[in-house]
């Protein structure tokens, strides 16, 4: 995250942390949100994974953490990459049960809320993450940036992305303070939109063209586009167990 802030422990409790398992340690790679107990949404380039939840600070062990394998990743059956921009970025990350059960429910770890409609261009919403900041490669520390939805007719300018976001996309940032923005290591992880107090996942980071640059704001996957697939999928899951 440039431009963001450290904070405070449990104010994101739906943000994952998802780390390659190599054989000492475990090394953060990107972020997802935690939308049903066992249920992670992330963006669609995933690997060997493990989800961490409930985390802070990435190079500690901490009380309030819960680990879980992935017992299965389903990556969106119209995912690609075409000249450098990924289109349809989103999976679904199945977390493997310990003693019969995933994610439980905490002050560190909660899940997010699936939205049911578009929030207004301007909206106030939060990204979160341990990506790379102005300073430093990864953050040790979770961070969280304010940034305002931008509507798709000023993001496909030609000074801004020029026609290259389809319709599953959509940008945020914040246009007075451009530093603000999502980069490297925080792609799958979540915007979140605050209604009524409960905060509801609008987007996955996606992409962008590098980080913090004026007319270059954060790509995030429009999670709205893909309700039903995601509905679809954790039912015929849940229901091929039974
Ligand atoms: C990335 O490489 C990435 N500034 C994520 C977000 C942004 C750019 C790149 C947006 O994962």
């Amino acid at each position: 995250i440039y431009g963001g802030a450290k904070t405070t422990a449990g104010k994101h409790p739906w943000m994952a942390s998802l780390q390659i398992k190599t054989s000492k340690r475990s090394r953060h790679f990107c972020g997802g949100v935690l939308i049903k107990a066992c249920w992670v949404l992330t963006a669609a380039h995933s690997e060997n994974l493990q989800v961490a939840l409930g985390k802070q600070d990435l190079k500690k062990r901490e009380h309030q953490e819960q680990i879980f394998d992935v017992e299965k990743i389903i990556v969106h059956y119209r995912y690609k990459e075409k000249d450098g921009v990924p289109h349809n970025d989103i999976a679904l990350l199945k977390l493997k049960p310990v003693d019969g059960h995933c994610a439980m429910e905490t002050k560190y770890v909660k899940t997010a809320c699936l939205p049911h409609s578009f929030f207004p261009i301007g909206a106030d919403c939060f990204i979160s993450g341990w990506g790379t900041t102005e300073t430093d490669d990864l953050s040790r520390q979770l961070l969280d940036a304010n940034v305002k939805l931008i509507s798709q007719t000023k993001c496909n300018a030609p000074r801004a992305y020029d026609g290259r976001l389809d319709e599953s996309m959509f940008c945020a940032g914040n246009l007075r303070r451009h530093g603000v923005d999502s980069c490297q290591g925080d792609s799958g992880g979540p915007l979140t939109c605050v209604e009524n107090g409960s905060y509801y996942v609008y987007g996955l980071v996606s992409w962008g063209e590098e980080c913090g640059l004026k007319n270059k704001p954060g790509v995030y996957t429009q999670v709205t586009s893909f309700l039903s697939w995601i509905k679809s999928k954790i039912r015929s899951e849940s229901r091929s167990l039974h």
